[in-house]
């Protein structure tokens, strides 16, 4: 049995495969494979990754508490790119709620997660609430690498935890009403300010996004509760947030309070404030131009210390999961 999948879709004009336990002790794995006189592709892996975002204790002081009860999904288990630094993936993000800068990390330690409550209802025949407790236990959590990839043009692989969004669905059951789904976020405007620039509070709070049926459904849609073997930073979305590695980032909601099944399509946030340029369905997409950023191609984040020298990548197709989700969309 391979424990490397890799679906034919995926033509990257580089292709690089990281041990799974990279992330965890890469100077270690590096070691190894030299040792193994298979140094060479060992070296490009490395060198590929420059990234000098210095881990000091108030970034360590944000990351979550190990999981250890997980498996690892073998179907994603390589994303075909190297793991992103966790000190990347958790001080470079996008969190409006908190600012409208990358550097939101620190303001989003106000981001209140214990206790937490997910409700989830509408057209349901067993709407439910859950605390971050029913959630871990009820559904079993899996490791999955994927890429993740923002429609301002920048990548990263993560290795979330967490749990397919189809198991929260036959645990609801949907009724034949049901067509979409909405995700809001949390949202209070003592915590959450917003930025400071353009509308800031007057954007239109809170934080929606919506998937069709389908496409909740697909084997694809996850939610994490966790990266890097631990539970999420706030930064990045506590207790639980929406992975869609098809899609652009912006369709990934963070810190999810209610999942609402509908039979209309939900207004979503960014569709609302631009509609030309964030779509509702916003699948990768190197053919669908953006009128700010060009989607042909993408920056890797963390691959040299000055971001404007971070390496370039083409943009594939629903980001290389078309063997998964292009059905979707014939
Ligand atoms: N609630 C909420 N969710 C959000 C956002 C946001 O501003 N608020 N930003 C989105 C965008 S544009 C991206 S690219 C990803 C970033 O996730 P990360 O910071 O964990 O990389 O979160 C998405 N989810
Ligand atoms: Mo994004």
């Amino acid at each position: 049995m391979s424990f490397i999948h890799l679906p034919k879709s995926w033509q990257l004009p580089e292709r690089l495969v990281t041990p799974e336990a990279a992330y965890w002790n890469r100077r270690k794995v590096l070691k190894g494979l030299v040792g193994m006189g298979i140094g060479a592709s060992a070296v490009s892996f490395a060198s590929c990754q420059r990234s000098d975002t210095t881990v000091t204790p108030e970034l360590q002081a944000t990351w979550g508490q190990p999981l250890s009860d997980y498996t690892v999904n073998p179907d994603f288990r390589d994303a075909g790119r190297t793991i992103t630094e966790k000190a990347d993936a958790t001080s470079y993000n996008n969190f409006y709620e908190f600012g409208g800068t990358k550097n939101i990390w620190e303001a989003a330690q106000a981001l209140p997660t214990d206790p937490w409550t997910l409700e989830v209802g509408g057209l349901v025949k067993n709407p439910q609430k859950f605390d971050l407790d029913d959630l871990t236990q009820r559904f079993p959590l899996e490791e999955r690498v994927y890429r993740f990839r923002c429609v301002e043009a920048w990548a990263m692989v993560v290795p979330w935890l967490g749990f397919p969004m189809r198991s929260l669905m036959a645990a609801v059951e949907p009724t034949s009403d049901a067509k979409f789904v909405s995700f809001t976020s949390f949202y209070d405007p003592e915590v959450t300010p917003g930025p400071s620039w353009g509308l800031g509070r007057n954007l239109p709070w809170p934080y929606v996004e919506a998937l069709t049926i389908e496409e909740m459904a697909n084997e694809l849609a996850f939610f994490a509760v966790g990266l890097y073997g631990q539970t999420l930073p706030k930064q990045n979305g506590a207790p639980i947030r929406m992975v869609l590695p098809w899609k652009y980032g912006f369709k990934g909601g963070k810190s999810i309070v209610k999942i609402e099944f509908t039979r209309e399509q939900p207004a979503t946030y960014w569709n609302t404030i631009s509609p030309n340029e964030y779509g509702f369905e916003a699948n990768v997409n190197p053919d669908v131009p953006h009128p700010r950023w060009s989607q042909k191609t993408e920056k890797i984040v963390g691959t040299n210390t000055n971001p404007f020298d971070w390496e370039k990548q083409d943009t594939v197709i629903y980001n290389g999961y078309g063997d998964y989700v292009a059905d979707l969309y014939a």
